[in-house]
């Protein structure tokens, strides 16, 4: 009983050790790589620019399903599956070793040159940030080796199941586990201290900590009383930095540093010229409340969000560059290589768009953009709000296209109206007789100027309206049912925008300009 299982598990490990060997390697070289990679930023993470890099090739189709699948834990899954990839690669890796050392060796430096490549070709990067991939690469290998070795000595000379002398591989099998484990967990503590020392290192968290900004010298107005209704569990009307929506193509938040960053203003302009953080901070800067909006939000859904945000006029920067006839577009770029195409006009006019350096009385958070973003009313995010903005160039829609537009989606992005159903939730159970309905309507630019409501095949009423802060922000509004009656209902909302122009009932799908369609709920009255 005893002989064969030990030689059930010596033909076991034989198969095994190679796969382990190789997934070990993979390891020690991605803890490594990610450790030294907190000295030289974050593209230099081979982790990261290939996430990153895969991001932006991957189709939009995939992306959507990705987006309405996992929603905001789009990037986690993304991780999981490059994880997972990642293991079966460096097993077969691992077995390939364990036939001819080379060959395993080879794929490993293949392996390598891919991410030497997403390395390379992101935005802002240069050659030292090449260090860690290639150190990490160099430990991975000796791994291999290492590895590899040690496994043909513990299985070498496969003993016989009737042969007595397996005994005599032990220690070397012994010894295989010991390097084995030893190389995992300390690859385990080197790659958990590298993301510490990432976050430690975070300067731009620093510089944020320590930033006071200046007060705006044009103060946002002060909100009308009844912005709010009155109705329970309708979002609030300025969302907390915490609970905004976050979409954006970065797997690593950019750390830019607000000391060095500068925006270069130039293209079809008679005065290109480049801004410094601080000559930003010393501007006129005014504040706003603007209701910003993702193209991908599905009809009820939550990538909308509304915050107090402090500026510089995008129109004097506008001003000061002076375009030339003839263009028509600025194309806004991020610190990582995010683009959007505004059209020149939403720059110029008087809607309000700024360079934004606060949200809610708080420097930028870092996944808003930090140091600075733009933020157009009426537009949008992806044809106008790009955060970590460090480029604008005036130019034409003919001559230039933005990250979405060339992936599928359309160059101009105004914002559709929409309305949504919050309360009641979906498939919520409330008790008979008074129930409040109530949500939000946004149109930004054109304002709202009704919303009404239908419940189950009756006929459509007014709903009351909150008060209306601005023609660039959402708005609440509610719905008092008196007589509800046991079982299950349905409410639908539609909303009208300041020109009186009604919401588009066609169901529409995000892609490729927002979605359409009346937010329907159904819930259970008892
Ligand atoms: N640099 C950068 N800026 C970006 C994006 C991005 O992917 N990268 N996404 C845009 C999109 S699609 C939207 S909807 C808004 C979202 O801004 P938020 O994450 O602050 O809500 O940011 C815009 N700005
Ligand atoms: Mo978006």
């Amino acid at each position: 009983m005893g002989k064969r299982n030990r030689s059930t598990t010596g033909r076991r490990g034989r198969a095994i050790a190679p796969a382990l060997t190789g997934i070990i390697a993979a390891g020690a070289l991605f803890a490594v790589a990610e450790l030294l990679s907190a000295f030289f930023g974050t593209v230099s993470s081979p982790l990261t620019s290939m996430g990153s890099t895969f991001i932006d090739f991957t189709p939009s189709w995939m992306k959507n399903f990705a987006i309405s699948t996992f929603g905001t834990n789009d990037k986690t899954v993304l991780l999981l599956s490059m994880a997972i990839a990642t293991v079966i690669l460096a097993a077969i890796a691992g077995l390939a070793a364990a036939r001819k050392l080379i060959v395993g060796a080879s794929m490993v430096v293949v392996f390598a040159a891919v991410m030497i490549a997403t390395i390379i070709t992101r935005s802002g990067a240069t050659v030292l940030d090449l260090v860690p991939v290639v150190i990490g690469t160099v430990a991975g290998l000796f791994v291999l080796r290492y590895l590899t070795l040690a496994a043909q000595r513990a299985w070498a000379n496969q003993p016989d199941p009737k042969n007595h002398e397996d005994t005599v591989q032990s220690p070397n099998r012994r010894s295989f586990i010991l390097g084995a484990a030893l190389i995992a967990g300390g690859s385990l503590v080197v790659g958990i201290g590298g993301n510490l020392l990432s976050t430690a290192r975070n300067t731009a968290r620093q510089f944020r900590d320590a930033l006071k900004l200046p007060a705006a010298k044009t103060k946002a107005a002060p909100l009308p009383d009844g912005v709010a209704v009155s109705v329970d569990g309708v979002v609030p009307f300025v969302t907390p930095n915490a609970d905004f929506y976050r979409i954006d193509t970065a797997l690593a938040v950019p750390q830019l540093d607000p000391n060095s960053w500068e925006l270069r203003v130039h293209g079809m302009v008679e005065n290109e010229f480049t801004m410094s953080f601080s000559e930003l901070l010393a501007s006129d800067l005014v504040e706003s409340h603007v209701t910003l909006t993702c193209v991908s939000n599905v009809v009820g859904g939550n990538l909308v969000g509304n915050a107090k945000w402090l500026g510089y006029p995008l129109r004097e920067i506008m001003a000061r560059a002076k375009p030339k006839g003839g263009a028509d577009m600025v194309l806004s770029t991020s610190s990582d290589g995010f683009s959007a195409s505004t059209p020149l006009p939403a720059l110029q006019d008087d809607r309000g768009a700024i360079l934004a350096v606060g949200m809610n009385d708080e420097p930028l958070p870092l996944e808003h953009g930090f140091p600075v973003r733009m933020v157009v009313p009426g537009l949008y995010g992806f044809v106008s709000a790009t955060k970590w903005v460090v480029d604008l160039e005036v130019t034409t829609f003919a001559e230039k296209a933005g990250y979405w537009t060339s992936r599928g989606w359309s160059s101009h992005g105004p914002i559709k109206t929409s309305s949504r159903v919050e309360v009641p939730k979906a498939l919520a159970r409330v008790p008979a007789g008074r129930v409040a309905v109530g949500g939000t309507a946004w149109a930004q630019t054109r304002g709202i100027s009704k919303v009404e409501v239908k419940l189950d095949n009756g006929q459509w009423q007014a709903a009351e309206l909150g008060a209306e802060a601005s023609l660039i922000t959402w708005r609440q509004w509610q719905f008092i049912w008196n007589d509800a009656k046991p079982g299950i209902h349905k409410v639908q909302v539609r909303a009208y925008d300041g020109a009186g122009t009604l919401q588009v009932e066609d169901q529409a799908p995000p892609e490729p300009d927002g979605s359409t369609g009346w937010h329907t709920i159904t819930f259970n009255v008892v």
